[in-house]
């Protein structure tokens, strides 16, 4: 393994992304841009981009799509050391469709993918032991139980090592049955030091649209920080000591929102990283949502250091000459 230490260390499936170069349904579609997406590597794409190590546990196919994703990321900077190339199942895939402004819609094609083989033989200990955040999503155990025992082992690991675990619940209902969602999502945040979760989520949860109610009621499950995001309104920010509202930035144009849950955890994995105070990373991280709902795909906004202080330094659209 490479001898650095890791900050991140994250795990999920990531998959080959068609977006079509126009608006409306995905059936008149004929050309597309081909990327990348997973909520997971999203998160570590983020933290790299801001000059810190971020790792990456998953499976690929043995494919051109799991072969483009891995020099993708290579090139973003992201440990792969803990990433299997399977013989056997493909890499996932997933089309969007932009049906007008702002409607999109996702399509996945990733049943029996190379990640959802993912299980607790692919987690490595010491790996994991040596991160500072371990951050897990809630759409990993969606794909597989063998992917949710992956899951909880990972974050077994980190809770023995003092690793922190951060959980985003990223509800996915597409991909499983609400019931069973709810009850995995909940057992994973009983376990997580931080919890992320949108409003809409907190509300799944809960059955409350309450920021402060939704925060402490995953306190009472054990977190110790829970940030309940609210979109372009901000976010909530709960902890023992209260409830605090950090508003968020005015985007003129909302391109496309997706990934901005993945943008606003990894700008507050780095704010945290930077040893801000706990509204200060919240208020970075809501800038970095900001930032990747003003373009097209989920890692594109992503800033480096010097765009995100021009971003939240900036009252005007500044051109660079
Ligand atoms: O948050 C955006 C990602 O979640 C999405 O682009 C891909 O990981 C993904 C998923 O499973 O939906």
């Amino acid at each position: 393994m490479n001898s650095q230490k890791l900050d991140v260390v994250t795990i999920g499936e990531t998959m080959g992304l068609f977006t079509p170069n126009k608006q409306g349904y995905l059936r008149y579609a004929n050309q597309f841009s081909q990327s990348f997406a997973g909520s997971e590597t999203n998160v570590a794409i983020g933290v790299s981009r801001m000059g810190y190590k971020a790792g990456w546990i998953s499976r690929v196919g043995q494919d051109e799509f799991g072969k483009g994703l891995l020099m993708f990321l290579r090139g973003e900077n992201i440990d792969l050391t803990f990433v299997k190339e399977d013989q056997d199942s493909p890499t996932g895939l997933m089309f969007k469709e932009y049906l007008r402004e702002n409607q999109t819609r996702v399509f996945y094609y990733r049943s029996n993918s190379a990640a959802s083989r993912l299980s607790p033989e692919d987690i490595d200990r010491s790996y994991i032991s040596q991160a500072k955040y371990l951050f897990v999503s809630g759409i990993t155990p969606a794909l597989s139980r063998s992917c949710q025992l992956a899951v909880m082992a990972a974050i077994e690991i980190a809770k023995e090592n003092g690793v922190q675990v951060v959980f985003d619940p990223n509800l996915r209902k597409t991909l499983w049955d609400e019931g069973i969602a709810r009850q995995t999502l909940l057992e994973i945040a009983k376990q997580a030091d931080i919890v992320l979760p949108g409003i809409g989520e907190g509300e799944f949860l809960f059955g409350t649209n309450d920021a402060k109610e939704i925060g402490e009621k995953l306190l009472e499950l054990g977190a110790k920080v829970v940030i309940v995001k609210l979109g372009e309104r901000g976010a909530c920010a709960v902890t023992n000591e209260g409830a605090e509202f950090i508003p968020g930035y005015d985007v003129k144009r909302v391109v496309d929102p997706i990934g901005a849950g993945d943008a606003f955890a990894a700008g507050f994995l780095t704010g945290l990283l930077d040893k801000l105070s706990l509204s200060e990373a919240v208020h970075r991280a809501n800038a970095f949502g900001a930032l990747a709902t003003q373009v097209k795909g989920d890692i594109e906004g992503l800033p480096e250091r010097v765009q995100l202080i021009q971003f939240m330094n900036s009252t005007s659209d500044d051109v660079e000459r």
